[in-house]
């Protein structure tokens, strides 16, 4: 298991569309673990491959409690095939906007088909925060960011501030 550096915006990297995993092999998996792990110590409750600069359709979600037992779910090639007429909005963040938080609007439930970690062919009914992070998971799939469903205004005031941020940061770093 190892972690792995999670990229942050700005960066082109996060803007590209992920090409669909061929076969869940033993690399793939390896990369999944690798995720899952980078995920709960970052901590998040999702984390999608582009997020650690590899463009494949992968992506792992754990909604449960930190200090109970976990629940992690791995969903490769995921695809929506189902979405409930209402929406519900939720204040999300992201890992690759770190401390930026906005309330975002989707449909409240969903239907996903995936592949498991096994390979094998699997379908579930989402809904409340789980239904809403597996949508957050797959935009990213698709190059979009939370930011690019709420308004252009409080959209660049967070790359504004994110900008700044990674400015400090790189400022401090250099000395
Ligand atoms: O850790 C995360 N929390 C979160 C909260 C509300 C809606 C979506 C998310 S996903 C996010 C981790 C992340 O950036 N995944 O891509
Ligand atoms: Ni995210």
């Amino acid at each position: 298991m190892a972690l792995l550096p999670i990229i942050t915006a700005p960066d082109p990297r996060l803007k590209q569309k992920s090409r669909p995993v061929g076969a869940v092999d033993a690399e793939m998996r390896q990369l999944l673990d690798d995720m899952l792990e980078t995920m709960y110590a970052a901590p998040g409750i999702g984390l999608a491959a582009v997020q650690v600069g590899v463009p494949r359709r992968a992506i792992v979600v754990d909604i449960s409690r930190e200090d109970g037992p976990r629940e992690p779910l791995f969903m490769i090639n995921p695809e929506i095939v189902g979405v409930s007429d209402e929406d519900s909005s939720y204040e999300e963040g992201c890992l690759s906007l770190p401390d930026m938080f906005a309330e975002v609007e989707r449909p409240a439930s969903i239907r996903v088909r995936y592949l498991d970690r096994d390979g094998k062919r699997q379908e579930l009914n989402a809904d409340g925060i789980l239904a809403t992070c597996i949508q957050h998971e797959m935009d990213h799939l698709e190059g979009i960011l939370f930011v690019d469903h709420i308004s252009a205004l409080k959209r660049n005031m967070i790359l504004r501030k994110l900008l700044k941020a990674k400015r400090l940061q790189e400022e401090e770093a250099a000395g």
